[in-house]
């Protein structure tokens, strides 16, 4: 790390988008403190750093915060020497921030809901259909990003790998709690093998949330849901 900066990331361990930051900080070599917090009943720091949105991820370097992971990302991407995360041509950063973008909107928005976010049977089942469609948008895009090469920035992680790559912790606490096969088949082979791939980086290893723990966790959240509900 650069002499004399200070990185704290304010988080909670099953967020992906916790998980974003985490991987952009071990791909950048940067040591950082690490504070977790109860959502329940958030730190007064928190509230001080992002108080439009109260929500976390934060990263405050040498006091000053930057709040959302895609922008804290390419903040630590602009900031920091070390692997470049986003393209240098302007075309193909608009494409890959395009991409990203869509691993939020559509893909991580489809396991949310059909995980922890839908209500009735109905919506997590409509969640579930948009997540295949998502991924398999997201197989045509790798084959085209990736150029033959391993990942969405080819021979090197960039912003769509971590973008999606935040999320298979997810993905497969998906795949454990549904039966289906998200990453696979013959609809998804590429993304199957990417996912293998990236799961493999050492940056993956110490940043990704453990899948057993996300499934309860995503078990506790549907619980609590169920019992608001009853209780309504
Ligand atoms: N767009 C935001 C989303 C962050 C977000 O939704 N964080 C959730 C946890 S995963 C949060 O802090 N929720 C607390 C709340 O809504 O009060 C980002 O990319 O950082």
């Amino acid at each position: 790390m650069a002499g004399g900066d200070d990185l704290k990331l304010l988080g909670t361990w099953p967020s992906a988008f916790v998980t974003r930051v985490k991987l952009a900080l071990a791909l950048k070599g940067l040591s950082y403190e690490y504070a977790e917090e109860d959502l329940a009943s958030k730190s007064e720091l928190l509230l001080r750093s992002n108080p439009v949105h109260k929500k976390i991820p934060v990263l405050i370097h040498n006091g000053l915060p930057v709040c959302e992971s895609s922008l804290i990302v390419e903040y630590l991407d602009q900031a920091f020497a070390g692997p470049a995360i986003l393209p240098a041509d302007p075309y193909e950063r608009a494409i890959a921030r395009f991409w990203a973008a869509y691993a939020d909107d559509k893909v991580l928005a489809s396991w949310a809901t059909m995980l922890i976010r839908g209500k009735t049977e109905e919506e997590k089942s409509e969640g579930k259909k948009a997540l295949f469609v998502a991924l398999e948008t997201m197989e045509g895009a790798l084959a085209k990003c990736s150029d033959g090469e391993g990942f969405f920035g080819g021979t090197n992680v960039g912003l769509v790998d971590l973008a999606l790559g935040c999320q298979l912790s997810w993905l497969k606490a998906a795949e454990v709690m549904s039966g289906e096969e998200f990453l696979g088949g013959d609809k998804t082979p590429l993304l199957a093998a990417w996912a293998a791939r990236f799961t493999e980086l050492d940056v993956a290893k110490a940043a990704l949330p453990d899948v057993d723990g996300v499934v309860e966790f995503a078990k506790m959240k549907q619980a609590k849901m169920a019992a608001a509900a009853a209780a309504a």
